[in-house]
């Protein structure tokens, strides 16, 4: 995407060979080493305009389960089921929100797909630990890789060989290395494979009901290079070295333009071949298709085989988490930026890594909260500052190495505070959290935006990739640098309201930097004038969350005679594969409010009320922003539906700017008008209003 002279157009290039792109401010080269050159221009001219039109044609993001908005907690290196099980206790005692546990490879059997380590996870052991948090509502998650360990007694392999699914190397399944062993790659490009990978996923669900999956090292990643066998008489690996150092015997595959092409890709650098751990180029996948005009696109594949098991065995939405991605994966998978480090750069590099991944139409991502590799301790400053934006990414999930130290939120008490805190907020928000899934699903809009998605006409927030926005209306501006306690955030010319304490409000005439206040514990979130943002109560698990009393929070511009605002919800079951109204599990609903010659209105444009009415989710509270004078006479309609007025409290408090205004502007107060113990049916439209009396 490129934004110039507040217009922005979009490019692709949908080639699956090797190439080098460079993007030099004002030209856009590609060099590329095979295929067509098969162009596509997006004319916009907004970058939302960019983001539907390419979606449209590369494919919709996925709709995502709501559980996969809470929080999730990984590592490798959970030994048994009892740390696992620990784990979550933990997070319970230390009253940190958690809706998924993870395991990496951990659980299996000698590093094999599909299988359970006997010992150190027993089947029925974990049945009933997965019995005990299904009950609660929390989710369960597994790693599996692409390469299917050669081992004659492995029901898997055989199969997969019995059915012919593996990418050949002449004639024979070709021959690498990851964490089995010796293993083979599955050809995700032919349909015979695409059957035997759904049926193996459905034996594993059956012998672990998993309610999603992780497809790592999918590029595909090979520990080993070139054309390889399995060496005689030596064992591989032998148990006793790191188990990615290569113990095939291997030799290079020089002789042919498809591993040693003329023009050298910046792939591993320009000194190794392309086909250096990973797959030969010159190995053949389905129907004569070469590795070297399809390895882009192994990882994509492994998601469309994934996602068709999951949607078609459990007839639920999929999840899955992919670490490799090819333009159009968003429409079947998540994403993780892969393996960071626990550093303040990398904690910086996230943002903008979140915020391409969104234009690229894989909203649902994010990366290893408090780093995966471990860096230089101490963690606890970083990892507080981390759970602090992480809590925001779309995406949320702590994971680390095998070698790390443990770095569960709980492990410190002041990231257990910055956690409850931040991911308190998360859990406010999920109905807006979700809503914008919906939104990107039918869109592409991303989940999380660069500022200039809803400002394109700020030619100064173009390149700020410190801040940014979750939807058109909320921006995140966190502490990315160790040892500072404020934050310099840019802010677009409106009202900002403090979502920790809304009392508190930013007016901005231009563009400008402001200085925040951001100790240990505290993440600047703040909410745009003319927004409505549904939200909750909260709670530790996301099922929970859900079924509490929602707040709406009406943002007017600071002191405004006359304004408006409007937001939306989605609400639906998010077990059906599908996300779309029409389904009659679903539930969509417009919010508007004007002030206008000193009366406030807020009202509701329900579609398809029938869901959320069986659900039987109310409106406990409405909250407006920025009004000026004190409110009285308020007045509230439900359609079909009459108000307790006995148990409405309706109240307005007035507060001083708390806030640096860098540009002046007059003094005005902010009031507050909050309408209380309200038992709307949000199903149901409703309609509310009052006067406000400028006190002089
Ligand atoms: O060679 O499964 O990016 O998240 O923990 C490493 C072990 C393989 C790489 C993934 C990382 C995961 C790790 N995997």
């Amino acid at each position: 995407m490129d934004l110039r002279k507040l217009k922005a157009h979009g490019v692709l290039l949908l080639n699956s060979n090797g190439m080098d792109v460079f993007y030099r401010g004002n030209s856009l080269t590609y060099k590329v080493i095979g295929g067509i050159f098969d162009f596509y221009f997006f004319s916009g001219p907004s970058p939302l305009g960019v983001v539907d039109q390419y979606t449209a044609f590369v494919g919709r993001p996925a709709p995502m389960p709501y559980w996969a908005f809470g929080f999730h907690q990984c590592r490798w290196g959970y030994h048994n089921l009892s740390v696992v099980e620990d784990v979550v206790e933990n997070y319970k005692k230390a009253k940190i929100p958690l809706d998924v546990i993870w395991n990496d490879d951990d659980h299996m059997d000698g590093h094999k797909d599909f299988t359970l380590n006997p010992t150190n996870y027993p089947r029925p052991k974990l049945l009933a630990f997965l019995e005990k948090i299904h009950a609660r509502g929390m989710k369960y998650i597994v790693i599996i890789d692409p390469g299917i360990g050669v081992n004659k007694s492995y029901g898997v392999y055989n199969r997969g060989l019995a059915n012919d699914v593996f990418i050949k190397y002449e004639g024979k399944p070709y021959l690498a290395q990851v964490w089995p062993g010796a293993v083979n790659f599955p050809d995700f490009l032919n349909p015979k494979t695409v059957d035997w990978w759904v049926d193996e996923i459905r034996r594993f669900l059956e012998l672990v009901p998993v309610d999603g999956l992780w497809i790592d090292m999918n590029e595909a990643s090979n520990f080993c290079s070139g054309l390889c066998t399995i060496p005689e008489g030596r064992i591989c690996p032998n148990g006793t070295g790191p188990g990615w150092v290569c113990c095939l015997d291997c030799k290079n595959i020089t002789q042919t333009r498809w591993d040693d092409p003329p023009y050298k890709i910046n792939a591993s650098g320009t000194q190794v071949p392309i086909g250096y751990k990973t797959i030969a180029t010159s190995a053949y996948q389905y129907n004569g298709v070469l590795e070297y005009d399809a390895h882009s696109i192994y990882g994509f594949s492994q998601s469309v085989a994934t996602h068709k098991a999951l949607q078609g065995l459990e007839g639920k939405r999929p999840f899955i988490l992919t670490r490799s991605t090819f333009v159009g994966s968003g429409h079947y998978a998540a994403h993780w930026t892969g393996d960071n480090k626990g550093t303040w750069d990398d904690l910086k590099l996230s943002i903008s890594t979140m915020l391409n991944f969104g234009i690229f139409g894989v909203p649902m991502v994010g990366s290893d909260i408090c780093g995966f590799y471990p860096a230089a301790p101490p963690l606890e400053e970083l990892c507080n500052r981390w759970i602090e934006l992480g809590a925001f990414y779309p995406f949320s999930r702590d994971h680390a190495n095998f070698y790390s130290p443990r770095q569960e939120l709980y492990q410190w008490k002041s990231v257990a505070e910055s956690a409850r805190n931040a991911l308190g907020m998360r859990y406010k928000l999920l109905p807006y959290l979700y809503t914008l899934n919906y939104e990107a699903h039918r869109t592409g809009a991303p989940i999380a935006r660069p500022l200039f998605f809803s400002f394109p006409n700020e030619t100064k927030l173009y390149g700020l990739s410190t801040q940014f926005l979750l939807g058109s209306s909320l921006m995140v501006s966190p502490v990315l640098d160790k040892g500072k306690t404020e934050v310099k955030a840019l802010f677009p010319p409106g009202s900002w309201y403090n979502m920790f304490d809304m009392t508190k409000v930013i007016v901005s005439k231009e563009s400008h930097y402001l200085s925040l206040n951001a100790p240990l514990h505290v993440i600047n979130v703040h909410l745009y004038q003319n927004a409505i943002i549904p939200m909750q109560q909260g709670g530790l698990i996301s099922k929970e969350a859900r079924t509490t009393p929602f707040t709406l929070v009406v943002a007017f511009p600071l002191g405004a005679t006359t304004g408006e605002a409007t937001g939306n919800l989605f609400l639906d079951d998010d077990e059906l594969p599908e996300m779309k109204l029409g389904s009659g599990y679903s539930t969509y609903i417009d919010f508007y409010a004007t002030v206008s010659q000193g009366t406030v209105k807020v009202w509701s444009d329900v579609q398809e009320s029938k869901f959320a009415l069986e659900k039987g989710w109310t409106i406990e509270k409405v909250v407006v922003l920025g009004l000026r004078g004190i409110g009285s006479d308020y007045e509230v309609a439900v359609e079909g539906n009459g108000v307790d007025s006995s148990k409405v409290v309706f109240g307005s408090t007035e507060h001083e700017y708390t806030e640096k205004l860098e540009d002046g502007g007059d003094k005005m107060k902010n009031v507050m008008v909050e309408v209380k113990g309200l038992e709307l049916d949000l199903g149901k439209k409703f309609a509310m209003s009052w006067k406000m009396g400028i006190k002089s």
